[in-house]
């Protein structure tokens, strides 16, 4: 078996531009056409992403749902909607959520890649730093209790954030 830090990535990166299983999309709870990487990977996927988002209808805060990839080069998109900060605890619950949500649905897909942006850190207010321990810690606890093999990337925006994931990931023991 793969051992943890192997099956996690920090790159700096448009997320529209990977040939994955699966991207991320930092959606709103509406699935509206959105701003930030929710325009970018619509406008990259063509308007059958926005037909498909439409016939869903909706997305509730902390949960995921999943389309076709269309005109992008990843096969699929997975859309989950943060919480607009507030700095609650049960609006980092939400924000965890948005990750393992996205996991169970990539499992039960067979994803084998799945490229996560900064959810929550854009339009929705999210320090960068306090997300992304929250980010990474649900991710390594799910990747660590499920059977699958997969191999995420946290795909960031800024120099800055993709140091902060690579410190989280050089930090995990490699046994
Ligand atoms: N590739 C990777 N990351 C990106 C890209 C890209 N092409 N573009 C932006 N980011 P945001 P949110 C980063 O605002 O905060 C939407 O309009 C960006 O630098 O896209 O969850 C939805 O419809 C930031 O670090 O998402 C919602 O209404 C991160 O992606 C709302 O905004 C997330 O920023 C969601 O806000």
């Amino acid at each position: 078996m793969t051992v943890l830090p192997d099956r996690l990535t920090a790159i700096e990166a448009d997320i529209t531009t990977l040939a994955v299983d699966a991207i991320v999309n930092a959606a709103n709870a509406q699935l509206l056409p959105g701003g930030g990487v929710d325009g970018a990977i619509r406008r990259a996927a063509g308007p059958k992403l926005t037909q498909a988002t439409a016939r869903i209808g909706a997305c509730p805060t902390g949960t995921a749902v999943i389309t076709g990839g269309y005109d992008l080069p990843a096969r699929h998109v997975i859309h989950t909607a943060a919480p607009v900060w507030d700095g609650s605890e049960k609006q980092d619950a939400l924000l965890a959520s948005c990750y393992t949500s996205a996991l169970i649905l990539a499992d039960a897909h067979g994803i084998a890649s799945i490229a996560f942006p900064a959810i929550g850190t854009g339009i929705y207010g999210w320090p960068s730093e306090h997300a992304a321990k929250i980010a990474f810690g649900a991710v390594v606890r799910h990747l660590s209790a499920s059977a699958a093999q997969n191999t995420v990337i946290f795909c960031c925006f800024s120099a800055d954030d993709r140091e902060r994931y690579a410190h989280l990931i050089a930090a995990l023991p490699r046994t």
